[in-house]
């Protein structure tokens, strides 16, 4: 069976999705899109055969030709269509974030549970990236010993106008948040933020508001191993994406990316990835063909619930009013559906 796909959203990652669903991922297909730039989807549905543009998100899901919804519009639109997908009893996958407030995340939760089975998936692609993986199994093999500190840094080149302060937390950081809470298999409790003097880079920026730039985070967990996030958007060497977890007796981290190291004049060097799309191709590649093949062969979902949508929103909150406040912050989970167990 080949898994119809329609896609709400066909912006930058949108169409990014669209072009691995309708041909590279297999059993899958799309044939149905919709944005709210009606220009931009018929452009997009015009590369492809057996695509229709339809009027709005709603339907989409509704459409009998269509099995399963991708979400890839703006964060805000997320909450209405991942509750009429679960209304619709469709399998819906929704970009992070899952939805922008706590409150609407458990809107989410709370229609889910009432269905009865797991229907929506989170697009927290880190957790299918090979060595993201080969570091989970590392830390479950023992070799390390129980894991004390995850270091983990996230830096971009660079970021549009549009990015705001906040961002750094609710749109770069919140990866950080997600893979930390994967790979350590803990509930994040509570979270502080610092920043040293801005990046220039982050200053003065035409039609943007002035960032704080790098920001470092100390996140608390519920197994006292302690999470050290940095944020840097404006590095403009490269997209890298650092991570290390120190154990009670080793550590593991992920290596430098490359497929090469060239030496020459007295140095060593390794290509460091441009962008996200570079750095986490085969990551969305392999959340995907998972996904599909889940969603076809009615086998539970094994990617990022509902509840860990809820759980990196939560901490998101918290990280913004401890950015805000200088203080402490708490995050204070609702006790967790026996669905998500
Ligand atoms: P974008 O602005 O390029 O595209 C979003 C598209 O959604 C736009 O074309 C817009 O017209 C459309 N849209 C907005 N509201 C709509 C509505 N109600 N109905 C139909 N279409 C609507 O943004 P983007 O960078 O592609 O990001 C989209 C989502 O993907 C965001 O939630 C973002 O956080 C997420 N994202 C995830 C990753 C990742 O690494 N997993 C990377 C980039 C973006
Ligand atoms: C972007 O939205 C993403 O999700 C990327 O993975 C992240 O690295 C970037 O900072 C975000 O802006």
């Amino acid at each position: 069976m080949t898994l119809r796909i329609g896609v709400i959203g066909t912006g930058m990652i949108g169409q990014q999705h669209v072009e691995r669903l309708h041909g590279l991922v297999p059993g899958a297909t799309v044939t149905a899109i919709t944005d709210h730039n009606e220009t931009l989807a018929k452009e997009v549905a015009s590369r492809y055969d057996g695509i229709t543009v339809h009027p709005d998100g709603h339907s989409v899901i509704n459409a009998d030709d269509v099995d399963a919804i991708v979400v890839t519009s703006w964060g805000p639109t997320h909450e209405e269509f991942v509750l009429a997908s679960i209304a619709a009893g469709k399998h819906v996958f929704c970009e992070k974030p899952l939805a922008t407030t706590a409150e609407a995340t458990l809107r989410i939760i709370e229609a889910e549970v009432a269905h009865g089975s797991r229907l929506v998936q989170v697009g927290y692609m880190r957790r299918y990236d090979a060595a993201y993986r080969e570091m989970k199994a590392t830390i479950a093999s023992g070799v390390i010993g129980a894991p004390l500190v995850f270091m983990s840094g996230h830096r971009n080149p660079d970021v549009p106008a549009i990015y705001t302060r906040e961002m750094a937390i609710v749109d770069t950081a919140v990866h950080d948040f997600d893979v930390a809470r994967w790979l350590l298999d803990a509930e994040i409790t509570g979270i502080r933020v610092i920043a040293p003097r801005s990046n220039r880079h982050g200053l003065d920026r035409e039609g943007g508001d002035d960032l704080q730039d790098p920001l470092l985070m100390t996140v608390e967990t519920s197994t006292g191993a302690i999470i050290h996030v940095e944020t840097s958007v404006n590095i403009r060497y490269g997209y890298d994406i650092r991570g290390e977890v120190i154990g009670e007796d080793g550590t593991v981290a992920l290596a430098d990316r490359g497929l090469t190291a060239v030496r020459a004049n007295g140095a060593v060097s390794v290509q460091v990835p441009g962008d996200f799309q570079a750095r986490f191709r085969s990551a969305f590649d392999t959340e995907f063909t998972e996904w599909v093949a889940q969603v076809s062969s009615g086998e539970p979902l094994t990617g990022p619930s509902s509840w860990d949508g809820y759980a990196a929103t939560a901490v998101c909150a918290a990280g913004v009013q401890a950015l805000q406040t200088g203080e402490r912050v708490g995050v204070d989970l609702v006790e967790k559906p026996a669905l998500y167990a």
